[in-house]
């Protein structure tokens, strides 16, 4: 397969654990995948008629309903496996130039589909993606999930709630108990704080640590450690990739302007099925310990041998 990042990007991502793809999309289908994506957050969680094809999950991801503390609620969109609602967005799975990307970054050449999110914080009062890592989170496949992409559909800038990222923490571990009392920071100019109070894990004795997607003998992740929070402002079309395990969330949107952004988190052929529970667990059509390259139709196989597979084809907007 052709290679779609250069080698200092891949380096980039390896030392950070993040990188800014570059362009995917042109203005034109960016417009159409924001158009498509406002109809279906029109149609809303509970417009979606019996039968009909739908995503596996809509909320509001911060359970905000009331004003709290004299705070306006502020909801977080979150449509997980849009892609099965929508053509459009089921073409976008397949996308060579995130699925070459993403076999580059994980050095494998079959990838499937663990699921995608939208995040859609409004204007004026979208909510915040509180300070996390991925892998914790999805505790029904391991390995872990390497990498995501993520594509927003209008310019994500930090007033308008793009993500902060905490280069090298990829390789401290799973650090997500610390980042659970850290649900405070929710605000821009609070965002950078996520550091204070933490230990940092021992990198290069032992800890086992490095082992946790590290292998640079010492040479590199000695340098990473320190938490220094970066904002990872990503303009409307592009692709940005993150390691599972990379600190990273997005503070409130208070700007007039909505913050529409997609993540795919994709798997690797290697992952298997815990039995342990997760939103898209329902799903999972295999038995504990057996391989999620079998699980089934929720999880479409996105890259086999390396190369990229079509995807259904012609996309048409959905009536
Ligand atoms: O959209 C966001 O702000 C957060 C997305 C996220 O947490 C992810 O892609 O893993």
């Amino acid at each position: 397969m052709s290679e779609v990042l250069t080698a200092e990007q891949v380096t980039r991502f390896e030392r950070n654990g993040f990188i800014n793809g570059g362009p995917l999309l042109d203005v034109a289908q960016t417009a159409e995948m924001l158009a498509e994506l406002m109809r279906i957050i029109e149609i809303g969680p509970k417009g979606f008629a019996e039968g009909q094809r739908q995503p596996v999950l809509f909320r509001d991801l911060t359970g905000s309903t009331e004003a709290v503390d004299g705070r306006k609620k502020a909801p977080v969109w979150q449509i997980v496996n849009i892609w099965e609602a929508s053509p459009l967005f089921e073409q976008l799975i397949y996308h060579p130039g995130i699925v070459g990307a993403i076999s580059q970054l994980t050095g494998m050449g079959d990838l499937q589909v663990w699921h995608d999110q939208v995040q859609y914080k409004p204007a004026n009062a979208g909510g915040a993606t509180t300070w996390h890592q991925d892998a914790p989170l999805w505790p029904s496949i391991e390995p872990m999930t390497p990498v995501s992409a993520w594509i927003p559909f209008a310019d994500a800038l930090p007033e308008n709630g793009c993500m902060w990222m905490v280069p090298g923490s990829h390789k401290w571990g799973n650090q997500q108990a610390y980042l659970n009392t850290r649900t405070d920071l929710k605000l821009l100019e609070e965002f950078d704080r996520i550091g204070e109070g933490f230990e940092m894990p021992e990198i290069d004795g032992g800890s086992g640590v490095k082992g946790a997607g590290c292998d640079c003998g010492g040479d590199n992740c000695g340098e990473m450690t320190e938490v220094k929070p970066v904002l990872c402002p990503v303009r409307a079309g592009e692709v940005h990739f993150h390691h599972s395990l990379t600190w990273h969330g997005s503070p409130e949107n208070h700007s007039p302007n909505p913050r529409p952004g997609l993540a795919i988190h994709y798997m690797t052929s290697d992952a298997r099925y815990t039995g342990r529970a997760h939103p898209m667990s329902v799903h999972i059509q295999v038995q504990t310990g057996e391989r999620m390259i079998d699980a089934g139709p929720h999880f479409p196989k996105v890259c086999q041998g390396g190369k990229p597979v079509a995807g259904p084809g012609k996309v048409t907007r959905s009536v």
